[in-house]
């Protein structure tokens, strides 16, 4: 049943759609993320996503990165399992680690993929295949969604697809410029909703999400000291730990657009805007956890 709606996101109602931990939860219960992210310059996009599917309230997270980056990884996040594979020589996830990935998903109740990949074009022959053996509800972001727009065919996406760029990869996405987009947002997330059929998380000041005909969700959290590099790999983990708790892919997505938006003000309320940094965020949805989960 498709009803339209167009509603403006309040703690209530994300509250309402977020499971609570039973007496007897473990951690099977509450769902496995798998990451797939990250390359040689960018592995803090996979830590931060990975620490964003934790802080989400995901049972077990898995996160796969180049191989060279593995030890890393889990020195930063000790929570997370960590698997490394097979990479090119510019230190992105190489065609060659399609076996390993594949040996990941098992299990899975959702993924997170893009983060930090890169754009060599082996890692997005990588990343088509991938996307072609993921079998529950995923995240696509950031270079992700730039090899998506790159295949320069419509790709068959995993069900319950959850696509959230910022402008700029929106722009990419649809072939408007990034000021199209910000000039009308909602013909831009109806156009992505469109060719895509999957839910589209459209960042930035006043996050729009588009989840089917006529039905948009407005997020009014989040505030401008979260334009810092990160933030949005913080997001794409966070929404991958709601699908693994079972929200649908429209509630994921605007709950944790709002939760998001939310752990930034709050951060803003200790330290201001300047000094907030994508950790903040992480760290901040520690209070929002207390606020209304
Ligand atoms: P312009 O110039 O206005 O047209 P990119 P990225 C636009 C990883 N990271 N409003 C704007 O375009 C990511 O995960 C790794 C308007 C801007 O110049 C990716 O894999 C980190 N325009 C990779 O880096 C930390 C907006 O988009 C352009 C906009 C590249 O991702 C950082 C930039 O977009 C990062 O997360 C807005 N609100 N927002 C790490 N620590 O490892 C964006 N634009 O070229 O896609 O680059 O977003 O930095
Ligand atoms: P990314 O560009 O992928 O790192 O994502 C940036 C994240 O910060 C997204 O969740 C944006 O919605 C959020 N963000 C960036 N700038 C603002 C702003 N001015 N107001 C509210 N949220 C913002
Ligand atoms: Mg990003």
């Amino acid at each position: 049943e498709v009803i339209a709606r167009r509603q403006l996101l309040q703690g209530e109602l994300v509250a309402s759609w977020l499971p609570r931990r039973a007496a007897e939860g473990h951690k099977g219960t509450y769902g496995k993320v798998v990451v797939v992210a990250g390359s040689r310059n960018m592995s803090g996009a996979a830590v931060l996503a990975t620490l964003g599917a934790l802080h989400g309230g995901a049972g077990l997270v898995e996160v796969i990165v180049p191989r060279s980056l593995q030890d890393r990884v889990a020195v930063a996040v000790p929570a997370a399992l960590t698997r490394g594979a097979e990479e090119t020589p510019s230190g992105t996830l190489a065609e060659a680690a399609l076996e390993e990935i594949t040996a990941g998903l098992a299990g899975a109740q959702a993924v997170v993929i893009g983060p930090g990949l890169g754009q060599e074009e082996e890692t997005g022959r990588l990343f088509r295949q991938v996307l072609e053996r993921i079998g529950c509800p995923t995240v696509i972001d950031a270079d992700g969604l730039n090899y998506l727009a790159a295949a320069g065919e419509k790709l068959q996406l995993p069900p319950g697809t959850i696509l959230t760029p910022h402008p700029g990869e929106m722009a990419r996405l649809t072939g408007l410029t990034t000021a199209e987009v910000q000039k009308d947002r909602l013909a831009a997330v109806e156009r992505a909703w469109r060719n895509w059929q999957a839910v589209i998380v459209l960042k930035g000041a006043r996050t729009l999400i588009a989840a089917g005909e006529n039905c948009y969700y407005f997020n009014p959290t989040g505030n401008p000291g979260m334009a810092t590099g990160g933030s949005g790999d913080v997001l794409a983990g966070l929404i991958g730990a709601l699908l693994a708790q079972g929200l649908s892919p429209e509630q994921a997505a605007a709950a944790g657009a709002w939760l998001h938006g939310r752990a930034g003000d709050l951060a803003r309320e200790e330290m201001g805007e300047l000094a907030l940094t994508a950790l903040d965020v992480v760290n901040y949805l520690r209070k929002v956890s207390r606020e209304i989960w």
